[in-house]
C-alpha cells in the first residue's frame, strides 16, 4: 500500500517553503511576506514563499505579485473564487511539494494575518532536525504566550485542547487547532497517497486544520511542539472564522477519527 512514511530518513532540513493561505489579507500580506522573506533568507539558502490567494476581493494577490516580480522565490497561487481554507491548504501542500517532495524539505503553514511570528520557523527547523516529521508551533508549551485573544476564543481553544486530549491523545500534542505547523514534504506526500487529494482534507472550513493533523497522525510521524508567541493583538482585520460552524465541524472530526481508530483496533483483533 502507498502512503507509508519512512522514519529512517536523513533528518537534515535543506529547504523551507512557507505557505500562507490568505483571504482578504491586504492589510497584512505585503508586510508579512517581506518580513518572512528576510527570516527565511537568514535560515536556509533554499527557500520559497507561496501565498494561496483564495479568491480575495481586495489586492492581496496584487501585493504578492508585486513582490514576486523582484523576488522569484515568492509566488501567488490563485483560486478564481473563494473555496475555503481546507481547499487552500490542499492547493498549498500540492504546490509546495511539486518540485521537492523529499524529507529534507520542510513545508510550514502559517496564518497570513501577522499574528504568527515567522521567526519561530528557526525553532521548527531545529525540532525537525532533532527528528520530528511534524512540528507544531504551540500555544500550550512552557514559553508560549498569547496576546490579545478574545475571551471566547481562549475558551474555545482551551475546550478543543482538552477534548482532543481526552478523545484522541496524540503523543506530544497539546495544540490540535493552531494552523502554524511545519511538515516534512515526504509526510505530506505520504498523506496525499494514503488519503487521496480529496480525502486528506475534507473539511472546507477551519476544522480542516484539526482534520489534517489527525489524518497525518495515522502515518506514525514523530510530532514535536515548539512554543510560540501568538500576537492576536497585531491582527489588522477581523477573524474569518465562523465560530458555530467550526465548533460543529471540529466535533465531527473528533468523532470520525475515534470511529476510525476503534475500527482499526477491531480489525487488528
Ligand atoms: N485560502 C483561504 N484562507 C482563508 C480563508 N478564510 C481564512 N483564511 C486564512 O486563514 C488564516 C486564518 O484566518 P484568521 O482570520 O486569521 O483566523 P483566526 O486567526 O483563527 O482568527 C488567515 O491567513 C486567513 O487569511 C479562506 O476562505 N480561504
Ligand atoms: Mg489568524
Amino acid at each position: 500500500m502507498g502512503g507509508e512514511l519512512n522514519n529512517q530518513q536523513d533528518k537534515h532540513i535543506e529547504s523551507v517553503t512557507l505557505v500562507l493561505p490568505a483571504y482578504n489579507e491586504s492589510a497584512a500580506i505585503g508586510k508579512l511576506v517581506n518580513r518572512a522573506a528576510g527570516v527565511l533568507g537568514g535560515l536556509r539558502p533554499e527557500w520559497h514563499i507561496i501565498v494561496v490567494d483564495d479568491g480575495s476581493a481586495d489586492d492581496t494577490a496584487a501585493q504578492v505579485e508585486a513582490i514576486a516580480a523582484r523576488e522569484p522565490r515568492v509566488r501567488a497561487v490563485k483560486h478564481g473564487v473563494n473555496k475555503g481554507l481546507g481547499t487552500a491548504l490542499v492547493t498549498g501542500m500540492m504546490s509546495a511539494i511539486e518540485t521537492d517532495p523529499s524529507a529534507q524539505h520542510l513545508v510550514v503553514f502559517m496564518d497570513a494575518d501577522l499574528t504568527h511570528p515567522p521567526e519561530t520557523i528557526a525553532e521548527m527547523i531545529k525540532a525537525a532536525e532533532d527528528g520530528a516529521d511534524l512540528v507544531i508551533a504551540s500555544r500550550f508549551q512552557p514559553g508560549s504566550e498569547q496576546h490579545g485573544v478574545p475571551p471566547f476564543r481562549m475558551l474555545m481553544s482551551w475546550g478543543a485542547r482538552h477534548m482532543f486530549r481526552q478523545l484522541l491523545r496524540l503523543p506530544g500534542v497539546h495544540d490540535y487547532t493552531c494552523g502554524f505547523r511545519g511538515f516534512r514534504a515526504s509526510l505530506i506526500e505520504a498523506g496525499l497517497e494514503r488519503f487521496g487529494k480529496h480525502g486528506l482534507v475534507t473539511r472546507k472550513g477551519f476544522a480542516c486544520t484539526d482534520e489534517l493533523l489527525v489524518h497525518l497522525s495515522m502515518l506514525g510521524p514523530k510530532i514535536q511542539e515548539v512554543p510560540f508567541i501568538l500576537r492576536y493583538d497585531l491582527k489588522p482585520s477581523p477573524s474569518k472564522m465562523k465560530l458555530g460552524a467550526t465548533i460543529m465541524e471540529t466535533l465531527k472530526v473528533m468523532m470520525e477519527h475515534r470511529r476510525r481508530l476503534r475500527e482499526a483496533k477491531k480489525n487488528d483483533e
